[in-house]
C-alpha cells in the first residue's frame, strides 16, 4: 500500500513555518487504545483516575515514560512516510520506544494567555541544523486554550540564521539571550508587560524577526491529528484553561548522522 507523506503544500508550510498538522494521521482505534493505556499509567503512577476528577491533583503529572511498546501505534503509516520524506528512507533510527506522554490536567489555570517563560529548544541551534524530526500526536481533541503545545512559527529560520551568522552552537539559554538582544519581537515575547493583550500581539498579529514572519501558535485539533515540528522551533508547555485534560504523545526521531544533544 502506498504511504502518503507531506503534500507539496504541507512540505512548503513545514519549511516556511516549521510546523505542520496532519489531520487524522493515526486511526481512531489505535488512538482509543493508547488513551486507555495512558489513563492506566496515570492511575498506576499518580492515582489519577479518568472518572474521578477529585484525583486530578497536579497540572502536569510527570514520569509517564516507560520502556515498552505501548504507544508504538503513533508510528502510523502516514507518520512513517513523513519521517522517510524528511530524513530519507533508511536515514533515521527508530526510537527505542515511541511516545513520551504529555499531560496537562484542567483546573489549574483560570485564564489562558501567551506565556513569557517556558519557551525553549530541546536541541542546540548549530550552523549545520540537526537532522531530527519531532512529532506530536493529539490523543484528545484540543481547542484553543486547551493546553496543546505552544510554538513560535518561523523561529527555526531565525535561529538557523543566527547560528550560521555567529558560527556558534546555540543552546536553548544562549538562543534566548541572543534573540532577546537582537530581535525586539522576541524580547517582547519573553517579557510580561501589564495590560498587554498578548494573544492579539503574538498570535493574531505576529511579527517579523531577522526578515522572517514569526507568530505564536498552539497545537489544536482532533484526536489522531499529528503535528510535525522542525527541531529548531522554539516551543513550550502551555496552560490548559479548558475543562478537559490535554493528552498528547511526542517523539524525537534522529537521522542516522544526527546526534542527540
Ligand atoms: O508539554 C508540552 O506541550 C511541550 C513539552 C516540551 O516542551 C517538549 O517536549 O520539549
Amino acid at each position: 500500500m502506498e504511504r502518503p507523506g507531506l503534500t507539496p503544500e504541507q512540505h512548503a508550510q513545514y519549511e516556511r513555518e516549521g510546523v505542520v498538522r496532519l489531520p487524522g494521521a493515526v486511526p481512531p482505534p489505535a488512538v482509543e487504545a493508547m488513551v486507555a493505556t495512558l489513563w492506566r499509567r496515570l492511575a498506576g503512577r499518580h492515582g489519577i483516575r479518568r472518572d474521578h476528577r477529585e484525583s486530578w491533583h497536579t497540572a502536569n503529572p510527570a514520569q509517564l515514560a516507560a520502556h515498552n511498546d505501548d504507544f508504538a501505534a503513533m508510528a502510523s503509516p502516514q507518520v512513517l512516510a513523513v519521517i522517510d520524506q524528511l530524513l530519507g528512507p533508511g536515514g533515521w533510527k527508530p526510537p527505542p520506544r515511541w511516545g513520551l506522554p504529555l499531560v496537562t490536567l484542567p483546573g489549574f489555570t483560570a485564564r489562558w494567555d501567551v506565556p513569557h517563560k517556558l519557551w525553549h529548544l530541546d536541541l542546540p541551534a548549530a550552523p549545520e541544523p540537526p537532522r531530527v524530526a519531532r512529532v506530536f500526536l493529539l490523543l484528545s481533541p484540543l481547542a484553543a486554550g486547551g493546553g496543546g503545545t505552544g510554538y513560535v512559527a518561523g523561529s527555526h529560520r531565525v535561529l538557523h540564521d543566527l547560528a550560521r551568522e555567529t558560527g556558534r552552537t546555540l543552546k536553548s539559554g544562549d538562543a534566548r539571550k541572543l534573540l532577546t538582544a537582537r530581535e525586539p519581537w522576541f524580547e517582547a515575547l519573553f517579557t510580561r508587560r501589564p495590560g498587554e493583550d498578548r494573544i492579539a500581539r503574538f498570535m493574531q498579529a505576529g511579527g517579523m524577526a531577522g526578515g522572517a514572519p514569526v507568530r505564536v501558535g498552539e497545537m489544536t485539533g482532533e484526536a489522531g491529528d499529528v503535528y510535525v515540528m522542525d527541531p529548531l522551533i522554539l516551543h513550550g508547555t502551555m496552560p490548559n484553561a479548558a475543562a478537559t485534560p490535554r493528552l498528547m504523545l511526542t517523539e524525537w526521531i534522529y537521522g542516522r548522522d544526527g546526534r542527540p544533544a
